[in-house]
């Protein structure tokens, strides 16, 4: 059962992100395919992965012949299917049940946040000021972050304890914060701190680093403070 991932550059892509997430933190092994966004050679990767425009894909063998899955929602259920060993949805069905829809929620909304806080592994900003559209996404995140900690968080650092689907794709919201400086309550900060330890995070963010590329139009005019954990 070997997968091939298709990614984008680590540092900008917060689906690749998520998407690496997913095996790293189930520990299933995976040959990682990347590219640089917006380039031929991008294109050229994506024609192996059913010649989609985006990142992540994912290719395995089935018994039916040669799969493809795009999409990173598509791509967690795929995996949460094919690896019930892992657990990747929390097992409380209540919890599982919240699990799915903030994912769900994150995977369709947030669109101030996202789009006006581009994911930035590179920079942590001074200056930045948000707009309410995007005090509006932070408060509705604080939201959902303290519902999944205090209702089911006691056994872990993670939104639910055990680290689960949910926090893979909360992960770029969470570095967001971080980049962006953007307020935060005591629990948001922790579950940040949490996120960017991660020794998987932390490779990725390395690997990110040593791309050493600035992808046109990604980076703020802004003063820059150190990355904390660097
Ligand atoms: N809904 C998709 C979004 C994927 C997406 O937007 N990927 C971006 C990278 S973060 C991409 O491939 N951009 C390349 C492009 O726009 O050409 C998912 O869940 O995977």
């Amino acid at each position: 059962m070997t997968y091939s991932l298709a990614i984008g550059d680590r540092t900008y892509s917060s689906w690749s992100l998520r998407g690496w997430l997913l095996f790293a933190k189930s520990d299933i092994p995976v040959d990682v395919v990347s590219a640089r966004m917006y380039s031929p050679e991008f294109i050229d990767m994506l024609k192996d992965f059913g010649g989609g425009r985006l990142v992540p894909a994912i290719r395995f063998d089935a018994s039916g012949g040669s799969v493809i899955v795009s999409d990173t929602l598509a791509i967690a259920e795929t995996l949460a299917e094919r690896h019930p060993d892992k657990h990747m949805w929390p097992q409380d069905p209540a919890a599982r049940g919240f699990a799915r829809s903030i994912t769900a929620e994150m995977h369709s909304g947030f669109a101030a946040l996202r789009n006006d806080c581009t994911m930035n592994l590179r920079h942590c900003y001074q200056g930045f000021s948000p707009s309410d559209a995007v005090l509006t996404d932070i408060a509705r995140i604080e939201k959902i972050w303290s519902e999944a900690r205090s209702r089911w968080g006691k056994s872990g650092p993670w939104l639910f304890g055990e680290y689960s689907i949910a926090d893979a794709f909360y992960a770029p919201l969470a570095t967001r914060l971080l980049t962006y400086r953007l307020p935060m309550s005591a629990l948001a900060k922790e579950y940040v701190e949490t996120t960017i330890n991660d020794a998987s995070f932390k490779e990725w963010r390395i690997g990110g680093l040593a791309e050493n590329y600035v992808q046109p139009g990604y980076d703020m005019d802004l003063q820059t403070t150190p990355w904390p954990n660097a």
